[in-house]
């Protein structure tokens, strides 16, 4: 009788616990892993733009508008730092550019808004590297990191293997001036 009681308790914890992982998660409340960042306008006003904003509409956004790279591919870090929670040197210029704006922009045509936004700040080098905004976004790598900017395939690879390509250039510039001599003390 004991068992049976404990085994129907255990299923019906079992059956509870499984209902509960099906259920959908508290929507109001649905964490993002993306920061809620304001923007503070001329006039005094100031909007919110949260995790679910940035991924739900400011993503596609920039999916949409670059033809040239699928930005779907790392978007993540497309405006924020590496541990996402701050903005990045080019989510900054694109939330100061944002701020250029008005509220009523923000609530009537925010699209619009984004669209605009980026446009501003195209020809800018958010992050020093020596490639426009712009540039970044069409070769696919970020404008708000240095550290990865067009052109860095070749340079890796010179890196790598440049001095391996020179020592053997040398190598076999020796070979070739040693047959050179011994050919013309030959002749
Ligand atoms: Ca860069």
């Amino acid at each position: 009788m004991r068992k049976a009681i404990l085994v129907m308790t255990l299923t019906i914890s079992l059956l509870l616990m499984t209902f509960a992982n099906a259920l959908p998660p508290n929507h109001g409340e649905e964490k993002s892993i993306y920061p809620t960042v304001t923007l503070y306008f001329s006039d005094g006003t100031s909007a919110n733009i949260t995790g679910k904003v940035w991924s739900g509409t400011i993503f596609p956004i920039v999916e949409g508008s670059i033809h040239s790279y699928d930005w779907s591919k790392k978007i993540k870090y497309l405006f924020f730092d590496k541990t996402l929670k701050g903005l990045n040197p080019y989510g900054l210029d694109f939330i100061r550019a944002m701020e250029k704006y008005t509220l009523k922009d923000f609530d009537t045509n925010f699209y619009k808004l984004v669209n605009e936004s980026m446009n501003d700040i195209k020809n800018l080098d958010s992050d020093g590297d020596g490639y426009t905004n712009i540039e970044e976004l069409n070769a696919g790598t970020y404008p708000g990191d240095p550290s990865d900017h067009p052109g860095m395939n070749q340079e890796e690879f010179w890196n790598e293997y440049g001095g391996y390509i020179t020592l053997i250039a040398i190598i076999a510039s020796i070979f070739v001036l040693y047959f050179v001599f011994n050919r013309e003390k030959k002749d």
